[in-house]
């Protein structure tokens, strides 16, 4: 039995719709068909499990007693540091790490993020032996994470790395190794599209011949990707340095965050909000008497992405927020980004039908 040294699927070549499709096995075969595509000819893979699938092979993976790196995306916190792990988490050894800290603005300052990390896993009375932000791109706090890889893997235990789908669970195990053996190319496969990893990958490690284990992430339901096509995934997901654009409220204010979300002031109160989103994103300003005509007939050419094909499938909710301006706040979208809200004020958000908008204290 061979296993794809990109996704982690085992090596068949019955059947061209399952995972691990190769037209012919022989001694060489070390990548599956979809993945060997992904890498040389930067096709985008299909996804092929379902949730299901990925929650089996994780269960196992929890079964075993090893060091737990839980990998949440710093950029969609909200999302990925979600209570169905948390609870297959708790009493078990995890470090914490917050990956894709590169798109944050540079000045932001990494031990306060790893304090309001904690003080996130306080509020859910879930405990971890230590908290790291890092960039798996930039390769930013890799050696400080491998160092405390290094102490807390007792006992000379493997260490599995999970997390829900695209934090960057993949790509950081990549940068680990490429770090440790001063390479350049990457060993696992990673996309932008989520569900790239399909089951365990052990990738001998240390010197005593544990394993770094790389394991599939469960597909957020309420993930705004689930609604939009590949096209936009990208536009989405930033890639570079996030640019917050400041607003001081005003009466009757309108934000769009492209065709994704509006904000609408209902009372301005003394506050001023902070947009983080992709460059990539729109960002339109206008008046509250604006918002209804631009939703029925602007989505998808000024205000987009979402894209005219992509609008078809979409309805948007509505709800209305308080803030009482004694502590900054973070409003969260599921998959695009967050405002920040400092002062008082009541704003009413609109966005897409089948995803979340959490609150928690401001991030930033
Ligand atoms: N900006 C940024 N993007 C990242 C980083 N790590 C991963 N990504 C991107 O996030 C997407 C998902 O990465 P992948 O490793 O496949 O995630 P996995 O599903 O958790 O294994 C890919 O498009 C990566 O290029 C990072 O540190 N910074
Ligand atoms: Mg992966």
């Amino acid at each position: 039995m061979i296993k794809c040294n990109g996704c982690g699927a085992i090596i068949q070549d019955k059947d061209e719709t399952k995972a691990g499709f190769v037209p012919k096995i022989n001694d060489k075969t070390k990548y599956c068909m979809r993945c060997y595509k992904m890498i040389h000819y930067n096709v985008l893979p299909k996804i092929i499990a379902t949730n299901e699938d990925y929650a089996r092979v994780i269960d196992n993976v929890l079964k075993k007693d090893g060091l737990i790196v839980y990998v949440v995306d710093i950029f969609q916190f909200k999302n990925t540091f979600r209570d169905d792990m948390i609870e297959r988490l708790r009493g078990k050894n995890v470090i914490l790490v917050a990956n894709k800290f590169d798109i944050f603005p540079h000045s932001t300052v990494p031990s306060k993020i790893v304090d309001w990390l904690n003080y996130q896993c306080m509020a859910k009375s879930f405990k971890v032996l230590a908290s790291i932000v890092v960039s798996s791109k930039s390769g930013l706090f890799i050696k400080d994470l491998l160092s405390l890889i290094d102490m807390f893997r007792f006992d000379d235990k493997d260490v599995y790395f999970v997390g829900s789908a695209n934090v960057g669970k993949s790509s950081l195990i990549n940068a680990i190794i490429k770090d440790a053996y001063s390479i350049k190319t990457d060993t696992i496969s990673t996309s932008v599209i989520p569900g790239t990893t399909l089951n365990e990958i052990n990738i001998p490690f240390f010197s005593d011949n544990s394993k770094l284990v790389d394991t599939p992430g469960l597909i957020n339901d309420y993930d705004v990707l689930g609604k939009l096509l590949p096209v936009s995934y990208s536009k989405i997901m930033p890639k570079t340095e996030l640019k917050p654009k400041t607003y001081p409220l005003d009466d009757n204010l309108a934000i769009f965050i492209g065709g994704l979300a509006s904000f609408e002031v209902l009372d301005k109160g003394d506050a001023k909000a902070i947009i983080y989103a992709s460059n990539d994103i729109n960002i339109h300003k206008t008046n509250r008497s604006r918002v209804k005509d631009l939703f029925d007939s602007r989505i998808g050419d000024i205000l987009t992405p979402p894209t005219k094909d992509e609008v078809k499938n979409i309805n948007y909710v509505e709800k209305e927020i308080i803030f009482d301006g004694v502590k900054k706040k973070s409003i969260w979208f599921s998959g695009f980004g967050f405002i920040t809200i400092l002062g008082k004020c009541k704003v009413k958000v609109r966005y897409i039908e089948g995803t979340e908008v959490l609150i928690t204290n401001a991030i930033i």
